[in-house]
């Protein structure tokens, strides 16, 4: 994984989709808009709960994201990470420790990890392992139940302050203040609505794109 990879962070999974619409459709709109990474993040009230229906979705969604060449990363489920053949695995700090998530994918998978405070973004620094963090939330979301605190634009600068990973922002993320949470430089936005819930998906990818200038001159 390369660091322009982490500029447009898409993040899905059945529950976040519009009725009427399919997780499989709305992913391939936004690739073909330009998202520059994509984890299938089935979790939360209405996602799917039979081991069977996810498994043939994340195969689905993960040839989806190989027909576009953008990497395809599994939240929080190492097996379901393993099974599809992932390019990489997403864990929060509740999920499975850190440690053990490396021990079982090293040289496998690209790990990420959610860091909400700024002990957690210090102590990522030490593990070896880690490829990218997760910070944030860094505004309110109606998108995670049992979201952190957010941590805000300030607090974003904070943590990038003691952060030598690569790392995106999530949480809240909406065309409002997009621009000022790429101005921190963090690499990425990671966003669940401000995808699912767009009128204008390809237009607000392009966006996203533009804050990361470096994406559109790898093409
Ligand atoms: N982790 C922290 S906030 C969040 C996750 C998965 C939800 C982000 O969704 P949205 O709609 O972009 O706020
Ligand atoms: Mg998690």
């Amino acid at each position: 994984m390369q660091k322009t990879d982490l500029a447009v962070y898409f993040v899905a999974g059945s529950q976040d989709i519009p009725a009427g619409e399919t997780l499989l459709g709305v992913l391939e709109a936004a690739l073909s808009a330009g998202i520059t990474t994509f984890q299938y993040r089935e979790k939360g009230s209405n996602s799917l709960t039979s081991a069977t229906a996810k498994l043939a979705l994340a195969q689905q969604a993960r040839d989806l994201c190989a027909n576009y060449k953008v990497p395809f990363i599994v939240d929080d489920d190492v097996d379901l990470a393993l099974a599809v053949k992932a390019d990489g695995i997403h864990v929060g700090q509740k999920d499975e420790t850190i440690q053990q998530v490396i021990q079982r994918v090293r040289g496998k998978l690209i790990v990420g990890l959610s860091c909400n405070t700024l002990g957690q973004v210090k102590r990522a620094q030490s593990i070896v392992g880690i490829d990218y963090l997760g910070i944030g939330p860094i505004f309110s979301t109606t998108s995670k139940a049992d979201a952190e605190p957010e941590i805000g634009i300030v607090g974003l600068k904070r943590a990038l302050s003691f952060n030598k990973l690569p790392s995106v922002a999530i949480g809240g993320i909406d065309s409002n203040t997009m621009a000022a949470t790429a101005a921190t430089g963090v690499d990425g936005l990671a966003v669940i609505s401000l995808i699912t819930h767009s009128p204008q998906r390809a237009k607000i990818i392009a966006a996203m794109r533009h804050l990361y200038p470096q994406v559109s001159k790898n093409e």
